[in-house]
């Protein structure tokens, strides 16, 4: 039954009719930045094949992601006001936080049903809430459906290659952030977790020299966080800006936070009856790593590879001191004078 739920929406968005027609219709949408995209500067990527500089930003390129299709977001994308999007720079928390939303939002649907048949504790965080820019629009570009109202989607899209509908609908964005020497780490043991055959491992000195470059997956990593957090100074009502540490500090507290700013606030009886820590139980690294120990989200991508610590500060087994004084310098000079500079996880690089 739960999961009859959750695979009513999914095969909603993929049905195959709707896929044929649909991706004719996407090949031709995308056919018209062919051109553009010859004009943008090409890296190397970290898993991908290639990554473009567009707007100022790396954009992986691969099956599922393309700067063709943001592009093409820009252009097309109908955002709806009950829209609610997560993003993030990769590495940041994304997972975490799309379990925590999709159990927030999905709550009532779920109540009173075993907990072994969520739908988290059988797919993966990322079926349940999918990227924008990968299944939602290359399937259905500008489909509502009011029967899986609200949309959740999640996205990587730096804030200046962001749909405008998005901003204009009005609708609920939450944004992601973590300390960049931890996303760092995390970043390089996912690329050389993923990195088949035909691609050598990557050396860490080599991610650390791309990362602190800004050749990075959406990255600059600076940039991304920084033009985030001053769009949510901009549109306050409407963006939530989150940092991994203080969600693992306190993450009681802010799950309820989260609730109240996502429209769907705790009642007091809920919060009586112990289900704020359920949810928080629920979507905690030791039953999401547990859940997702075996199996593949697609074709390369193990489920566990979302998986690996869970921790604040594992940086310190990886980073030289050097490489330490070397970050906290990029990020001093960054976040000068900025108020990012005042919140958990970014507190330690000084004003
Ligand atoms: P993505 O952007 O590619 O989806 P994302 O989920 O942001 O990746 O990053 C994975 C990180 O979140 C991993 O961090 P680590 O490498 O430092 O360990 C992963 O362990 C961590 N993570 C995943 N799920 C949770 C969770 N439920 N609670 C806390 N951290 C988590």
């Amino acid at each position: 039954m739960l999961q009859m739920s959750l695979i009513d929406c999914d095969k909603t968005y993929t049905s195959e009719d709707d896929h044929e027609h649909e991706t004719g219709h996407l090949d031709l949408i995308l056919d018209r930045y062919k051109d553009k995209i010859t004009t943008c500067p090409k890296e190397k990527g970290w898993v991908s094949e290639n990554m473009y500089m567009y707007q100022g930003f790396w954009h992986i390129s691969n099956n599922e992601f393309s700067v063709q299709t943001t592009m093409a977001m820009q252009d097309t994308y109908k955002a709806h006001p009950t829209d609610i999007y997560l993003i993030t720079l990769p590495k940041s928390g994304t997972t975490w936080m799309k379990a925590l939303m999709f159990a927030i939002v999905n709550r009532a649907r779920y109540k009173g049903n075993p907990l072994s048949s969520h739908p988290l504790l059988i797919n993966n965080p990322h079926k349940c809430v999918p990227f924008l820019e990968t299944k939602i629009f290359k399937n259905t570009p500008t489909y509502v459906d009011d029967e899986c109202s609200p949309r959740l989607f999640a996205t990587h899209i730096p804030h200046i290659s962001l749909p405008q509908s998005i901003l204009d609908s009005g609708c609920r964005i939450v944004y992601m952030s973590r300390n960049p020497k931890d996303v760092l780490v995390s970043l390089f043991h996912f690329t050389n977790k993923l990195r088949d055959e035909s691609r050598a491992r990557m050396p860490f000195d080599e991610a650390f020299e791309l990362f602190t470059k800004g050749v990075s997956p959406y990255g600059p990593y600076w940039d991304h966080v920084k033009g985030y957090y001053n769009m949510s100074l901009e549109y306050s009502e409407n963006i939530l800006f989150l940092t991994y540490e203080d969600m693992k500090e306190d993450t009681l507290n802010k799950v309820k936070h989260l609730a109240k700013f996502l429209g769907y606030p705790f009642t007091n009886d809920e919060e009586a009856s112990g289900a704020v820590d359920e949810i928080v139980r629920l979507c905690s690294f030791k039953t999401l790593s547990e859940a997702n120990k075996h199996g593949n989200l697609r074709e390369g991508v193990p489920n566990d590879a979302f998986f690996r610590e869970g921790k604040v500060g594992d940086w310190t087994s990886h980073l030289t001191d050097e490489m330490s004084v070397i970050l906290n310098k990029i990020t001093r000079e960054k976040f000068c004078g900025h108020p990012i500079s005042q919140m958990k996880g970014f507190d330690s690089f000084g004003p």
